[in-house]
């Protein structure tokens, strides 16, 4: 009965062979006390005279009745229309199917990507869906998790370096480069067996050029029993020193664990990339970086930070207004940069800071 309480539109399904039965009025006596609209498909109508059947059903006081054969195809398309004419508004704009968060699979081959799309497809809770009219990959998947929608995007799994090079692999090279840059969030999923590749650093490196928000994701973790998670996360800190910011998750796509919580953490990510500061706060904190560790001085000229400002989202884009700002150095636009993520609450994401000579203070 859940479905029945949030749905828009009910479509009664009645036997046309069978004819209207005491079942079929106590269901409809049932469904007039929701007060949705109801469409009645009357189906296995097939060889029967459609006039005939809609004249038996309508005595069910519902509009329309629709003769129907699922099997032979038969009035499904007029259905189809029913149904739709009677949704409200709001369910026909749908949603912006683009404008949902985009998390992305990437890894080496057989690492477990599709399996770990499978073991979230395979679940009631999921909603897996060609949309149509949409030109996507065929393994793209619409879910649904506490009522928030989101793509997840399977990708080709990228050979290893020594692996000999052909035509499929450079176009999954470049399949994957474009999957990264018009994801969101990256699922950048290793195999728990299997040390890092330099394919492995590589992807690493452009997840943070592109500035994506990223959660390694160490699969096949069943495999792995004497490992010790600290231990893992440990030689991945070390080893990728490029994705220091990103949350690692421990799952086994086999066994179907941990994978929606996985996909929790990435999209707590997708928010906090998608934080708006307020300017009060940000200057608060820009204060505050400084004084904790000033720029030094560099050619005789000692930078100082005058007022920040937001200009963007995924990433978290800042410009900095400074005084001597070709003065600042990377490491030290590292370190404000590292710090502003701490105070504002953003640590988890990699954020922009565009440097900005300004003479005079707001
Ligand atoms: N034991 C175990 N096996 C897994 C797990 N996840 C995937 N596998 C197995 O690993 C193999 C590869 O899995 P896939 O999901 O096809 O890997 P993939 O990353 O999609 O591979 P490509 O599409 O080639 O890039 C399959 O035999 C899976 O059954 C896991 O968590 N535990
Ligand atoms: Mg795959």
């Amino acid at each position: 009965m859940a479905g029945v309480q949030t749905a828009h539109v009910l479509v009664l399904v009645v036997d046309a062979k069978e004819g209207l039965t005491p079942q079929d009025q106590h269901i409809a006596r049932r469904l007039r006390q929701m007060g949705r609209p109801v469409v009645i498909a009357a189906n296995k109508s097939e060889g029967k005279e459609a006039g005939m059947t809609v004249g038996e059903f309508s005595a069910l006081g519902f509009d329309p009745v629709v003769a129907t054969s699922a099997v032979h195809r038969i009035g499904l398309d007029e259905l189809g229309e029913a149904v739709a004419a009677r949704l409200p508004e709001a369910a026909k704009v749908e949603e912006d199917w683009d404008a949902l968060p985009r998390l992305a699979l990437i890894g080496r081959r057989n690492v477990g990507k599709s399996s770990f799309l499978n073991a979230l497809a395979r679940e009631e809770r999921t909603i897996v869906s060609d949309v149509p009219g949409t030109t996507r990959d065929a393994v793209d998947l619409l879910l649904q998790k506490d009522n928030r929608r989101f793509w997840l995007i399977d990708t080709a799994g990228l050979r290893r370096m020594k692996e000999p090079e052909g035509p499929v692999e450079f176009f999954s090279q470049v399949r994957t480069e474009r999957a990264i840059r018009r994801a969101d969030v990256i699922l950048f999923m290793l195999d728990a067996r299997e040390g890092l590749s330099t394919t492995d650093l590589k992807t690493a490196d452009l997840i943070r050029e592109e500035y994506k928000p990223c959660v390694v994701v160490v699969n096949k973790w069943d495999l792995a029993p004497k490992a010790v998670t600290g231990e893992y996360a440990a030689y991945l800190e070390n080893r990728l020193p490029s994705l220091r910011l990103a949350p690692i998750c421990f799952t086994s796509a086999r066994e179907g664990s941990r994978c929606w919580q996985t996909l929790d953490v990435a999209l707590s990510l997708y928010d906090q990339a998608s934080t708006e500061v307020p300017t009060p706060q940000l200057n608060a904190a820009l204060v505050r970086a400084e004084r904790e560790h000033e720029p030094p001085v560099r050619k005789g000229r000692k930078p100082r930070l005058l007022y920040g400002v937001q200009v963007g989202v995924r990433p978290p884009t800042f410009v900095i207004h400074c005084r001597h700002a070709q003065a600042i150095d990377a490491k030290y636009k590292r370190f404000l940069g590292a710090r502003l993520g701490e105070l504002l609450g953003l640590d988890e994401v990699p954020l922009r800071l565009l440097v900005r000579e300004t003479t005079r203070k707001r």
